[in-house]
């Protein structure tokens, strides 16, 4: 809603101002300066992180891994897609990466030096079923065996994510891949043999990396694998396979892991900000959250589609069964939720929804990435609007960070001090949510390391350590530095 439609009074209203009186330091008076100095000097410190807070790194098997070709690994999606002439922004592959299924233990290393007690890494579901269901491939499952012994070795909790978007191409193939619920299917049985093999030592398990970025960049706009541009119809119907393959897998999940296994999603939930800070605003942010993840978090977390969602589809509207919606919200022990950046501010209205998103002004800000616009109150707002809708009573941010210009200075040292800003600002919203109650539990920053930034190849740069893609040698940014200081605090630093 354009601010200039209202009054200046009406504003105060709404925003809750009319009550407050101006406090403004007289300007240029040295006493209100050295006033504001004391009050510097004498400020509690915010609280820091809970105790048991997890700080951890993310990172994701195709992005970092290479060796597409070793120890029987077959084809995903992705190196179908980084083929065609355009997909990728650099004309780069996933083929070498930044190294890692060769460099593990040297990668290991750098966790341990940042002092982070997690890691997120997924698995390749290529290299665990070649052909996508079948013959499993017990070479492929050793390289996870090894990285989980080392991080264990090295003090460092493994956190399995299953399908981070590399699917593989025979089951693209035989099926139309998502577009139709046999993948669902092999998805389930691919995750129930994981878990029985690595449950004895990975204790927390997430299904599938953001669901609405494989549906919408993957087959609604064609810019992610496999690159389709699917109908409406047929776009809600991998959007419901999607999560079809969730809850089967959920459900295979704790039927062969051990137990006491943990095991959830890592969504990126559309963010909702309540523009101003007011009842209503905060309300109308929630019922926004609730309509505008409906095909995601809503259906996981309540098992139906929600009327408005259904009716906005109409015919257009997915097949599916009541059984379907009962496995899809089967329980899970906690939401991991990817959060980058404000979706949308949201107003109070009066209308059928009960709340207006306002448009971005153009002159809204952006990190390095266009895409990325710098909202760190979406770090509060998030966990808190998925506690408060759906009763969680754990949350893990399974993903924040920026990719950054990341120029070495004269000196050598990377001074990503827009990254620091970023993280600093994000965190700090962050420890506001935890501080006031709202139950997350650990922290994962995208990512370790410069990786593969899927079809902006490797321009988009996310590391806290700089990766010459050349050499494979890793450097720590300043960003490093601020995130082990922070570790190390357990508050922002
Ligand atoms: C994530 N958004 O994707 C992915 O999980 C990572 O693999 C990726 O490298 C990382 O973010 C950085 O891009 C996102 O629109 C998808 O808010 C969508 C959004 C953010 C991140």
């Amino acid at each position: 809603m354009p601010f200039k439609r209202f009054s200046r009074r009406q504003f105060g209203k709404i925003a809750g101002w009319s009550a407050l009186g101006t406090s403004v330091l007289p300007a240029g008076s040295g006493l209100a300066q050295s006033d504001a100095d004391t009050a510097a000097r004498n400020r509690k410190p915010l609280p820091g992180f809970p105790s048991d807070f997890l700080w951890g790194t993310a990172t994701s098997a195709y992005q970092i891994e290479g060796s597409v070709h070793e120890d029987g690994r077959g084809p995903s999606i992705w190196d179908r897609f980084a083929e065609k002439p355009g997909a990728i922004a650099d004309n780069s592959n996933g083929d070498i990466a930044t190294d890692h299924y060769r460099l593990y233990k040297q990668d290991i290393q750098l966790m341990k030096t940042l002092g982070a007690k997690a890691y997120r890494f997924s698995i390749a579901w290529p290299r665990i079923f070649p052909d996508g269901a079948g013959a499993p491939n017990p070479e492929g499952l050793d390289f996870y065996n090894h990285l989980v012994d080392e991080l264990l070795a090295n003090g460092i909790q493994p956190f399995a994510t299953l399908y981070h978007w590399d699917l593989p191409q025979t089951l693209q193939d035989r099926f139309g891949g998502w577009t139709s619920r046999d993948t669902s299917k092999a998805f389930a049985d691919y995750a129930a043999h994981v878990t029985a093999r690595l449950s004895d030592r990975v204790k927390h398990f997430f299904t599938i990396n953001e669901c609405s970025r494989l549906v919408h960049l993957g087959h609604e706009y064609g810019a992610d694998a496999p690159g389709l541009k699917l109908s409406p119809s047929d776009v809600k119907q991998v959007r419901h396979n999607v999560a079809l393959g969730h809850g089967l897998a959920v459900q295979a999940i704790r039927a062969n892991g051990q137990a006491g296994i943990k095991v959830g999603p890592a969504e990126n939930a559309v963010s909702c900000i309540p523009a101003v800070e007011t009842p209503a605003n905060i309300r109308a942010a929630e019922l926004a959250t609730r309509e505008l993840n409906a095909g995601y978090l809503t259906v996981m977390l309540e098992g139906k589609y929600t009327d408005a969602y259904l009716a906005q589809a109409g015919k257009a509207g997915p097949k599916y069964t009541a059984e379907d919606l009962r496995i899809i919200s089967s329980p899970i022990d906690f939401v991991g939720l990817n959060v980058y950046m404000p979706d949308h501010y949201v107003v109070a209205a009066d209308n059928e929804r009960g709340f207006t998103l306002a448009p971005f002004p153009k002159s809204f800000p952006h990190m390095k990435a266009t895409w990325l616009r710098p909202g760190p109150e979406t770090m509060y707002w998030v966990p808190r609007h998925v506690a408060k809708l759906w009763n969680v009573k754990s949350i893990y941010i399974t993903e924040n960070g920026t990719s950054g210009s990341d120029q070495p200075a004269a000196d050598g040292t990377i001074y990503d001090v827009d990254r620091i800003m970023y993280l600093r600002n994000y965190l700090t919203q962050l420890q506001r949510a935890t501080s006031e109650g709202v139950p997350v539990h650990g922290y994962f920053l995208w990512s370790l390391m410069d990786n593969f930034e899927w079809s902006d190849g490797y321009q988009e740069r996310f590391g806290l350590y700089h990766v010459d893609f050349e050499t494979q040698r890793r450097t720590p940014k300043l960003s490093a530095s601020f995130y082990r200081e922070t570790i190390a605090r357990n508050a922002v630093a």
